[in-house]
């Protein structure tokens, strides 16, 4: 049985002895199963498994983004072509998360829910915007590292990944070392990732227990509002994006990228989907090998926009069960903090939800509150990884399109590359 089928499963449970417990009335203080089951078991093993995800965040973010910056090659590639692309994404990004956070907290999605979070809810207020900018450059890498402070370990690998760049063969070692630890970090993800099953259902158990039908009724509204929103940003925004920028037919980039999102939404992984999203860009749509196999998997490693749909989603969902006010500052924080968040997070299953502990911990939102989306991250994770690799695409092909690297012949042609699509 799949990871996803398992968590969905998980989640059944929990949603079932969660209900059981609530209707039942018997998570009433200082019953035993209040005190053993849902505060007892249920928090423990959730807790230590919002733990192991926090355990990951720095060393994924520092490995994936000094090798997704390495990954470049030649560091005259981080001219014209990188900068343009490397905005572009940064752009896109921004764009989907702002859009995110309008609709969700427009169509106020967990309001009302007024959920207490336990003792570990930080509670404290969102940092001033211009506090948060300037600590950006870390006075000290090492503490900021040990304090989880995302967003200078942010700065620092990409310093530190541009100057490793720079030295070129001298430090091939370092490199390769680097390589090897990045890749020990993707295998712990999903070591971490194998016991999501069992953690969603104490996390399901306990939330369902302690908040009812009620909190159901939300995860429905979050789970089709993040879906909207996705769909939105898929069809809508980066279309406008692709035709203003390009010029080129929205119409055909949808239909040629079908087969490629179907592969995504499989494997949840941006980064397994590189050697597809670069066939069907280079046959299909006609972007030059040069720009191409620079901008794909540039893209699969700093551009996330499903990513931060999810993350903006997510957040004013959290912030509005908890009944937690975040502000205009609160919420530029989160849209600064989820673009920063998804230059840092490499495209495996899950890490979207990894980095969403960083967002909400910069905010003062109770990490806990994963917990409660924990159980359909995995099937949403599906959808944001194909919104993920799109917004790859389309920033390859206008790219391409204003250095006139896009052969147009071959991106109208409706059966380009079709026999190795
Ligand atoms: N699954 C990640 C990807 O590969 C995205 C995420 O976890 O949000 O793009």
């Amino acid at each position: 049985m799949s990871t996803t089928m398992k968590v969905l499963l998980g989640m059944a449970l929990g949603i079932a002895v969660g209900l059981i417990i609530n209707l039942t009335g018997s998570n009433v203080s200082g019953s035993w199963v209040n005190q053993y089951l849902t505060n007892g078991l249920f928090h423990v093993v959730g807790s230590m498994f919002v733990n192991a995800l926090k355990m990951l965040v720095v060393p994924l973010v520092f490995f994936s983004l000094v090798c997704g910056v390495c990954g470049i090659g030649d560091i005259k590639l981080l001219g014209r072509i990188g900068t343009k692309a490397f905005v572009l994404y940064l752009m896109t990004t921004a764009i989907a998360i702002a859009s995110a956070i309008f609709f969700a907290s427009g169509l106020g999605i967990g309001e009302g829910m007024n959920a207490v979070a336990n003792n570990s809810f930080t509670g404290k207020e969102a940092p001033p915007l211009s506090s948060v900018i300037i600590n950006i450059v870390p006075s000290n890498p090492i503490s900021a590292m040990a304090k989880g402070e995302m967003l200078p370990v942010i700065f620092f690998s990409i310093v530190f990944g541009v100057s490793l760049l720079m030295v070129g063969r001298k430090a091939d070692s370092v490199s390769s070392f680097i390589e090897a630890l990045n890749e020990i970090m993707m295998k712990m993800v999903n070591v971490i990732m194998a016991v999501a099953p069992y953690a969603v259902f104490c996390l399901i158990a306990k939330a369902i227990a302690n908040l009812g039908l009620d909190l159901l009724e939300q995860l429905l509204g979050y789970v089709l509002v993040l879906i909207g929103v996705l769909l939105f940003h898929l069809f809508v925004t980066l279309q406008i994006i692709l035709k203003l920028m390009s010029g080129l037919n929205p119409l055909t980039f949808i239909r040629k990228m079908r087969s490629t999102q179907i592969f995504a939404f499989s494997t949840s992984s941006s980064n397994a989907t590189i050697p597809v999203t670069l066939r069907t860009v280079t046959d299909r749509l006609g972007v030059k090998n040069s720009v191409a196999s620079f901008t794909v998997p540039f893209g699969a490693t700093i551009n996330m926009d499903g990513t931060a749909i999810m993350q903006g989603v997510a957040t004013v969902f959290i912030a509005n069960i908890y009944n937690v006010d975040l502000g205009m500052m609160g919420y530029l924080t989160v849209i600064l903090m989820a673009v920063l968040a998804s230059i840092g997070t490499a495209g495996v299953p899950g890490v979207g939800l990894i980095m969403l502990s960083m967002v909400f911990a910069q905010v003062g939102l109770p990490i806990e509150g994963i917990g409660l989306i924990l159980g359909v991250d995995r099937l949403l994770d599906m959808i944001r990884t194909a919104v993920n690799i799109s917004g790859d695409a389309v920033v390859s092909a206008v790219v391409a399109k204003s250095e006139g690297q896009l052969d147009e012949s071959v991106y109208n042609d409706p059966d380009a590359g079709h026999h190795t699509a």
